[in-house]
């Protein structure tokens, strides 16, 4: 055998074990031995049942993604999957951790699927703009049916083992000694005697009768597409299980797999996955990482109680600290709240809202922080409210607890710099709603330490956030790029472009909402308080606000709303306010097209990417890409500003920054000595 893959016995049943750290990603190397073992098997006589299990934390998560877009190297999963069916003596797969992906497609080869208690099972192939591509697609809806198949493969999310015991997907679930259990239950099985069906051959569970509902919910599902490929391939394949013979669907599954492997959508997705995980990496060797058993957050407002929230949801007991036991209670009763909100969507239980709830800590005195060993302050956006926190904070916390600020802009070497202790002191960017966005930028003062660092990464990923450490500047990294994506919308407007048709333009590109929708949805009032503090000015902006327009909250922003409904209606009264304060400043309304309006605010976007790479605020630019993707909805389909800008090559966006910089002068078209030099090599180091 090989050390990815050896073969044990007890009595009359080979165990198939395979062991490729950290995953048992079926790697080539793990490929070829486990393809020889089967063969092997599949001929011995004394052999009477075959279990195959994984070393380490997981069954197989899946192929190796490293290998996508190389030279394909024989067996494929397939081939193995199909010597798998030949074999008549039952085959069992033993499940522990995740079996995701070519992992599943591997199990559903199999007779029988024996999971331990917390395992999950997924096809998850499609966030990686892909239909599974192992059988997948043809052979899960024979064991649960089309339309559960469909809303696995579609979502791509993963069902737990009771589930999949409930839905026919596993035939037995263990609390423990899986191997062993698994060894018995093949043993069983084979004194039971054959003959065993195959997956392949099931077609009780397909039912052509079913396929009007089918492409109802196929059709749902595609509107959610947004542009992707990858949900239309993956229900194409899955009706295809119903509708052709088994090897035809399994030949039509290969070719779509084929055809969005080597697409654009695939590889930005796949770039993804690997960014989001090289952002969570920090130099330095064998980094320890502080303990943190016990969270403080200060303030009970809507950032504050949705860091809050965010904890506990991860499993931290959290104090709360308010000023005064009003806001305390208020904070409190909104956080009941929205768990209960959860509730009644059946997304929590009542028990985990009980536990939940049960994490938390209210206090009005800062001495009650004295046991945390995080403490994150979500208190108003003003320096000198900052300090004075901070002060309070390095009276109190213990030596070594972290000290982190939530500010979206302010400057975090000046808040660490009013302390004793700048070595413990970071940012905790946020997005809101902080119990929900995936997003947290990591901000790296200049002395932090990086064992601080490093703990704050762990624990951001243990509360499913996704981490990325980020520079000190005005904004960081997200909303700085922000600024300069919105620098030329008031001059769209004034020119001519309805904020309904930049809006179209966006979502046409795959944004899920415009920015002129963002604003309102945001709240208007936000970003004319920043622009009055920095004695900044927005024609069009500062009237709405004027007006009280502050968007969805109040009515009216940029659009109607209404009765209370969060459809955008376009307004005129908007519209002939545009007009006349382009009338005002002399300037003449013109149409304008999808290309100059993504030219005017998406190239900025990438250009501002470029100087924060030159700065060494971002470390890569493909953390700008996570953080894009995952704070600000940038299409996962196009991979982030900086991947994307790769595929609407960077030379004719130099080219159009020019074009636009010789025409108005503005600094937001000065492309950066980086952009142009990855124009010419390729590469943003
Ligand atoms: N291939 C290669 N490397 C992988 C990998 C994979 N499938 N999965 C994880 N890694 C690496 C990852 O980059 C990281 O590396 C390390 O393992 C730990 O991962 C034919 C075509 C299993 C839930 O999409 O969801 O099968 O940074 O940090 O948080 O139809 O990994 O340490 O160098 O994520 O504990 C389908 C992807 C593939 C599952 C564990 N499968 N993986 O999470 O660890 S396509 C997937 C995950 C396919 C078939 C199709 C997660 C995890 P490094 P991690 P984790």
């Amino acid at each position: 055998m090989s050390s990815f893959v050896s073969v044990t016995r007890d009595g009359g049943v080979a165990v198939v074990n395979i062991d490729n750290p950290p995953v048992n990603a079926l790697s080539f190397h793990v490929r070829e031995p486990l393809m020889q073992a089967l063969i092997l098997l599949r001929d011995e006589p004394s052999v009477a049942a075959i279990v195959i299990a994984c070393a380490g934390r997981t069954f197989v998560a899946g192929a190796d993604i490293t290998e996508f877009g190389k030279p394909v190297q024989q067996p494929e999963l397939r081939p193995i999957i199909a010597v798998l069916e030949e074999i008549a003596k039952p085959t069992v797969a033993a499940i522990h951790g995740t079996a995701l992906g070519g992992g599943l497609e591997l199990a559903l080869g199999c007779h029988f699927r024996v999971a331990e208690a917390g395992a999950r099972l997924g096809l998850p192939e499609v966030k990686l703009g892909l239909p599974p591509g192992g059988g997948g697609t043809v052979r899960l809806p024979r064991l649960v049916g089309a339309d559960k198949a469909l809303g696995m493969i579609v979502s791509g999310t993963p069902i737990n083992a009771a589930e999949a015991l409930g839905a026919g997907l596993v035939d037995a679930v263990f609390d423990s000694d899986l191997t062993a259990r698994a060894i018995s239950f093949a043993r069983d099985m084979a004194a039971k005697g054959g003959p065993f069906m195959p997956v392949r051959d099931r077609n009780d569970r397909l039912d052509p009768a079913g396929l009007p509902e089918f492409d109802e919910q196929a059709a749902k599902l595609a509107k959610k597409a947004r542009g992707l490929e990858a949900p239309i391939a993956c229900a194409q394949a899955v009706r295809n299980a119903i509708t052709l013979p088994f090897d035809e669907a399994l030949a039509a599954e290969r070719k779509l797999f084929l055809k969005l492997v080597a697409g654009d959508q695939s590889r930005a997705q796949r770039h993804l996955f690997f960014a989001e995980r090289e952002a969570a990496k920090i130099s330095g060797k064998d980094l320890s990482r502080r303990k943190v058993a016990r969270v403080g957050v200060i303030g009970a407002g809507t950032m504050g109680g949705g860091i809050a929230m965010a904890f506990a949801n991860g499993g931290y007991p959290v104090t709360l600290l308010e000023t005064s036991s009003e806001a305390l209670e208020r904070g409190l009763a909104t956080i009941d709240r929205n768990y209960a909100v959860s509730v009644a969507r059946g997304s929590l239980s009542e028990d985990a809202k009980r536990q939940r709830l049960g994490l938390f800590k209210g206090t009005t005195d800062y001495g009650d922080l004295a046991d945390c060993d995080l403490i994150v302050e979500a208190v108003f956006e003003e320096m000198a409210v900052k300090k004075d926190v901070f002060g309070r904070l390095d009276a109190v916390a213990k030596s070594g607890a972290i000290l982190a600020t939530n500010t979206s802009y302010l400057d975090v070497n000046e808040i660490a710099a009013s302390t004793s202790r700048p070595q413990d002191v970071l940012g905790l960017h946020f997005f809101s709603p902080a119990n929900v966005m995936k997003l947290l930028e990591i901000v790296r003062a200049e002395r932090t330490d990086a064992d601080a660092l490093a703990t704050v990464v762990e624990l951001a990923r243990r509360i499913g956030k996704v981490p990325v450490i980020v520079g000190v500047c005005h904004g960081f990294v997200g909303n700085r790029m922000l600024a300069a994506r919105g620098a030329e919308s008031e001059a769209l407007l004034l020119e001519g472009a309805t904020p309904s048709r930049i809006d179209r333009a966006f979502t046409d590109f795959g944004w899920p909402m415009g920015p002129f929708q963002m604003g309102d949805l945001a709240g208007l009032d936000i970003g004319w308080r920043n622009r009055k503090a920095r004695g900044q000015t927005a024609v069009i902006a500062d009237a709405l606000c004027e007006q009280g327009r502050f968007g969805q909250k109040t009515g009216r922003g940029f659009y109607l709303y209404e009765n209370g409904s969060r459809v955008s209606v376009p307004d005129p009264d908007v519209e002939a306010l545009i007009r006349a304060k382009a009338a005002e400043n002399g300037i003449a309304p013109r149409t304008i097209g999808a290309d100059e309006l993504i030219e005017r605010t998406l190239y900025p976007l990438v250009n501002e990417g470029a100087k924060i790479l030159e700065e060494k605020i971002a470390a890569r630019a493909s953390d700008i890409d996570v953080v894009w993707v995952n704070g600000y909805g940038f299409p996962v389909g196009k991979g982030g500003p900086m991947f994307w800008a790769g595929l609407e090559g960077v030379d004719k966006i130099v080219a159009r920054l020019d074009h636009w910089h010789e025409r108005t002068g503005r600094q937001v078209f000065r492309a950066s000595p980086l952009l142009r030099r990855m124009a010419e090599t390729g590469s943003w180091e």
